[in-house]
């Protein structure tokens, strides 16, 4: 950084500590691919959106099943965990200082394996060899090549996530006694979770799924596996929502001016999220036969548990809102709302994230209810759930965050056209989202259900009707899908911009102090080994008796099932 770099001067810069080049350019890398990941995935939306409406046909060569997979695979799977871990890497640099050479090259090597698992599973799908969506639900059969590929993904974040979580207990170390700082504790309980997640696939790919592509085997234990993919695959949204929730607690109060309401508080939800979010998959297969209403209650119950560490942090955050808005002069019961900075896409985006969070995660509530489960399992009221639960209040949220983090990486300026322009994109999104999410919601209480192509069920009066409606039909989802495509282009333009074009300078890595609290946090917030084995025996608890009866009292297996990809 030169003199002159940090005379150039404007809203957002400020010359504060920064991130190692080289740990900048680990988390570039990631950030790099995230966007082009999205760029792709959006277009997968745009086609499917369209073809499902009716208002295209998709050449032979290309099914919608095959878009539907690329779509949630791209997005769901590789646009968030590559920005979430370029996060982890320039987030864990700026507050814990720089990476050793040898844990630096730890991250590269789980860059580069996740990469490799990447392009392989992403070949099988575009040679439609993978048309099994992003839950590569059995009997559903992909080729061998693309479980590899999953199985090197995930392993591949378990490397980087060692490097980040090795970087934390080396300051822990050398730091005795001492609160590890908020960003360190929460990344590292984010992957604690993801680690303890991962086990799930790498047990059905490799137990199941690997050896039944290959032919080894000829049946598959279908409830087995969809157990163990849901045993990850909640998890899997809160490792989407809780470093997005970290941007609220760590990067909010800095941009708005103020404080953090309670580092013990953020630190105990961030615990919860560990030790409960785990034991609960079945809320997904509450409608699946081979699964008793026993451990189906005890997991809902778990899933309402779960909820509760949410709810910590819509406080926490709220009083932090109200906390900054009246000491910067707001009076009356919402005069404070004035005074939080409207006009900063840094604040903006992550805000409307947290605004449709509060339905968003009302809708979690209806689905996590076994009777209104029965209404709306395997209709478009699920796709309109994860459509503004990770495809609004998440990607709002890294939406908000690239526009720091990527000049902050690139020692480059956010200039107040892209500021200018990142609202717009917000708005766009989130027009965009009311529209395609709000007609999936009610498409769903009609009936129509998730995971079809184009079809009116030979013009039945019921499923015609799903053509029609002005605010909730095919035609509605397809035209918030055009809005979001646009604003999706838009977002690709500015991460361009801010990677390779804007002007050289000093952006802010804004990153609240550790709150007043910290030094009277409770010294047992910070015993891994304790919220690690209660993790594990909340999981033991939830799953080994289903588990056990799942391989013993299983019924014949499934023979393969592949007329999607045909
Ligand atoms: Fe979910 C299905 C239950 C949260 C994602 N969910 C899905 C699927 C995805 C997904 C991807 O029980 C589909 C999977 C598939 O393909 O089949 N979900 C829940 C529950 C919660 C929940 C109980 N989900 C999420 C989050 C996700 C996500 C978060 C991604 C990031 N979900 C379910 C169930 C299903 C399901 C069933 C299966 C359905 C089926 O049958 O298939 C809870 O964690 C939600 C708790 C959250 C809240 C909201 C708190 C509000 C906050 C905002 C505060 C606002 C502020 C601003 C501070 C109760 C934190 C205020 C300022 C002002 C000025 C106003
Ligand atoms: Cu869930």
């Amino acid at each position: 950084m030169t003199q002159s770099n940090l005379a150039v001067k404007d809203d957002f810069s400020n010359p504060e500590i920064h991130v190692s080049p080289k740990d900048g350019k680990l988390a570039f890398y990631h950030i790099v691919i995230a966007f082009f990941a999205f760029l792709l995935g959006i277009l997968g939306g745009l086609l499917q959106g369209l073809a499902r409406g009716g208002l295209i046909e998709l050449p032979s060569w290309l099914t919608y099943y095959q878009i539907l997979t690329a779509h949630g695979v791209l997005l769901a799977l590789v646009f968030t965990t590559y920005i979430i871990f370029g996060f982890f890497f320039a987030g864990m640099s700026k507050t814990h200082g720089p990476f050793s050479d040898g844990l630096r090259k730890l991250g590269w090597a789980g860059f580069w394996l996740t990469t490799v698992g990447t392009v392989m599973a992403a070949t099988m799908i575009l040679a439609n060899e993978a048309s099994v969506l992003y839950t590569f639900y059995a009997p559903l059969q992909a080729h061998y090549i693309f479980y590899i590929g999953l199985v090197l993904f995930i392993v591949g974040t378990w490397l980087a996530g060692a490097s980040i979580m090795a970087h934390y207990f080396k300051w822990k170390k050398q730091n005795p006694g001492t609160p590890t700082p908020l960003f360190g504790f929460m990344a590292t309980a984010t992957i604690i979770l993801w680690i303890v997640a991962g086990l799930g696939v790498a047990a059905t790919v490799l137990g199941q799924l690997l050896p039944w592509s290959l032919g080894m085997t000829d049946e598959i234990n279908v409830v087995l596996s969809r157990t163990l993919f849901w045993y990850f695959g909640h998890p899997l949204v809160y490792f989407w929502i809780m470093p997005a929730y970290m941007v609220w607690y760590l990067v909010i109060p800095k941009v708005i001016g103020g404080r953090l309401f309670s580092g013990s508080l953020a630190r105990l939800a961030f615990v919860l999220f560990l030790l409960f979010s785990i034991p609960v998959g079945f809320h997904h297969q509450l409608m699946e036969a081979g699964i008793t209403e026993f451990w189906k209650y005890i997991q809902t119950i778990l899933t309402f548990v779960v909820v509760v560490p949410s709810l910590l942090t819509a406080f926490s955050i709220f009083a932090t809102f109200e906390q900054t808005g009246r000491e910067k002069g707001g009076k009356g019961i919402f005069g404070w709302l004035k005074k939080l900075p409207w006009g900063d896409v840094r604040f903006f985006a992550p805000f409307m994230g947290m605004l449709i969070f509060i339905p968003a995660g009302t809708g979690g509530l209806i689905n996590a209810s076994f009777q209104l489960n029965a209404v709306i399992h395997n209709t478009m009221w699920v796709v309109g759930h994860f459509h503004i639960t990770v495809g609004t209040t998440v990607v709002l949220t890294f939406f908000g965050m690239a526009f720091w983090l990527i000049p902050v990486i690139t020692g480059r300026r956010l200039t107040k056209f892209m500021n200018r322009s990142g609202i717009v994109t917000t708005w766009l999104w989130t027009i965009g989202m009311m529209f395609m999410s709000g007609a999936m919601h009610i498409m769903g209480l009609y009936g129509a259900p998730r995971r079809t192509a184009y079809t009116t069920y030979q013009d039945h009066p019921q499923a015609l009707a799903w053509f029609e409606g002005i605010f909730a039909s095919h035609i509605t989802v397809a035209l918030g899908g055009v809005i979001l495509t646009a604003a999706g282009f838009l977002m690709f333009y500015n991460f361009v911009y801010l990677a390779w074009f804007a002007p050289k300078g000093v952006t802010e890595f804004p990153m609240t102090p550790d709150p007043d609290d910290t030094h009277n946090t409770p010294a047992f917030l910070e015993n891994w080994k304790l919220w690690i084995g209660i993790a594990i025996a909340l999981i033991l608890f939830a799953y080994t008796i289903p588990i056990y009866d799942m391989i013993n009292n299983a019924p014949p297996g499934s023979p393969t099932f592949n007329n999607l990809i045909r």
